[in-house]
């Protein structure tokens, strides 16, 4: 069975704020693998891309001028249900709907400074992770896998 990844990012909110620790260690302490991490600061037409299914949204400038305000920290995760299980553990996209617990429920307030971004499927999971790490990712195998799954 191929492993699934998912795309991670703390953005420039999260950087600043110093949450790039909080974000890595709540993934790695679920038990998660960490395949890739960098700190980029991408160019709009990088961002543009990687948002390009909301580029008809009325926040879709507000959206990528905020991501261009400082560098983004992007990861790649491996692990059963990683793509769905990412999701719930950074929370809703508007942190006011987002359970206490998760990333945005802990730590934001407004949607528009959200913290993180996760990957919303395998399929874009993939796109996005060949678009953020086209030098490729590691691959190795855990001898602590055998303490995390039955
Ligand atoms: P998510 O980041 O949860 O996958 P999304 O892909 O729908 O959410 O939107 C990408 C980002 O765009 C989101 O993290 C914050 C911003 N955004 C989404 N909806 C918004 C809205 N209604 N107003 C302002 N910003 C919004
Ligand atoms: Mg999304």
């Amino acid at each position: 069975m191929a492993t699934e990844r998912t795309y991670i990012m703390v953005k420039p909110d999260g950087v600043e704020r110093g949450l790039v620790g909080e974000v890595i260690s709540r993934f790695e302490k679920r038990g998660f693998k960490l395949l890739g991490l960098k700190a980029v600061q991408p160019s709009r037409a990088h961002l543009e891309e990687h948002y390009g299914d909301l580029k008809t949204k009325a926040f879709f400038p507000k959206l990528v001028d905020y991501m261009l305000s400082g560098p983004v920290v992007g990861m790649v995760w491996a692990g059963k249900e990683v793509v769905k299980t990412g999701r719930v553990m950074l929370g809703a996209t508007n942190p006011l709907a987002s359970a206490p617990g998760t990333i945005r429920g802990d730590y934001a307030i407004d949607v528009g400074k959200n913290i993180c971004h996760g990957s919303d499927s395998v399929e874009s999971a993939e796109k996005e992770i060949a678009l953020w790490f086209p030098e490729g990712v590691c691959n190795y195998s855990r001898s602590i896998d055998k303490l995390i799954y039955e």
